[in-house]
């Protein structure tokens, strides 16, 4: 049976790029709400029905596991998930926060949380931060900007890099040594992130949450055995298949599969 992997768009890919690249014995199938995107600046309600929708229908399609590759989602929509899905439910931000642990080992340290408006409303990266680690100091940016920047494919130009510079001022101004990438898009920013700020550490939440599924996947003996060619088999599915698809999924997953459409009404 295949790992599921959702998002609201093309931005998990991501994830699903780390998830290929650490499990290549596994199949994978992922569902792109991109219909609806983005989720980031819409209420939780709204978040949450998205979220069991999209999760209700790759279960129909006999997931093991699921994974929520959207960190707008997972803000929102863990919890409930995890509840009412019939399959072990991972969401991007716990793996994420041990990441950023692991990177802020000094007492006292200042960590920033960089995400949609959504994600850093929900205040759930500083509530676990702060669970695990009450002498860290948590400052928190939205970056709305970071997407449609990403998605124009400008990862590495001087405007981004300002914006860069507009959003991250004043939090590195406070002392921010490390900050988590709590948005699917961001980690293409980092080359341009390291140019503004050389000595800032920045968590990749996507690598971590590679490295969960395969330990979970060990713990709860759902692993597929060994392929002879030892290459895992990806499907695509997105609600809405328009002619940028195929750029962002070159962006997003460095290669280009095939796309599958779904249409809408088949998750409601
Ligand atoms: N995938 C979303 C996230 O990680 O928060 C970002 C895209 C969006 O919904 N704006």
């Amino acid at each position: 049976r295949p790992i599921g992997v959702f998002d609201s768009g093309m931005g998990g890919l991501t994830v699903l790029h780390e998830l290929i690249q650490s499990l290549p014995d596994e199949r994978f199938i992922y569902l792109g709400d991109t219909a609806r995107v983005p989720y980031g600046s819409r209420s939780p309600e709204t978040i949450r029905r998205y979220s069991m929708e999209v999760a209700s229908y790759l279960v129909k399609q006999q997931i093991k596991y699921l994974v929520i590759a959207c960190n707008t989602s997972t803000a929102h929509a863990e919890a409930l998930l995890k509840e009412k899905m019939p399959v072990p439910v991972l969401g991007v931000i716990r793996p994420g926060v041990e990441a950023l642990l692991a990177a802020a080992s000094e007492a006292g340290a200042t960590v920033g949380v960089l995400g949609t408006r959504s994600t850093v409303k929900s205040g759930a990266y500083e509530r676990l931060i702060k669970e695990r680690r009450d002498d860290l100091n948590v400052v928190s940016q939205a970056c709305p900007l970071f997407v449609p920047l990403v998605e124009e494919g400008w990862t590495d130009n001087t405007v981004t890099e300002e914006v860069i510079r507009q959003y991250m001022d004043g939090l590195v101004s406070k002392g921010m040594s490390a900050a988590v990438l709590g948005c699917t898009h961001y980690p293409l920013l980092k080359k341009a992130f390291a140019r503004v700020y050389p000595q800032l550490k920045l968590v990749d939440s996507s690598v971590e949450v590679a490295r969960t599924v395969a330990t979970e996947l060990d713990r709860l003996q759902l692993r597929r055995a060994p392929q002879a060619n030892g290459r895992s088999k990806v499907r695509i599915l997105l609600t809405d298949v328009t002619e940028h698809v195929a750029f962002l999924e070159k962006l997003f997953l460095g290669i280009e599969l095939g796309i599958e459409e779904v249409p809408i009404d088949e998750l409601k």
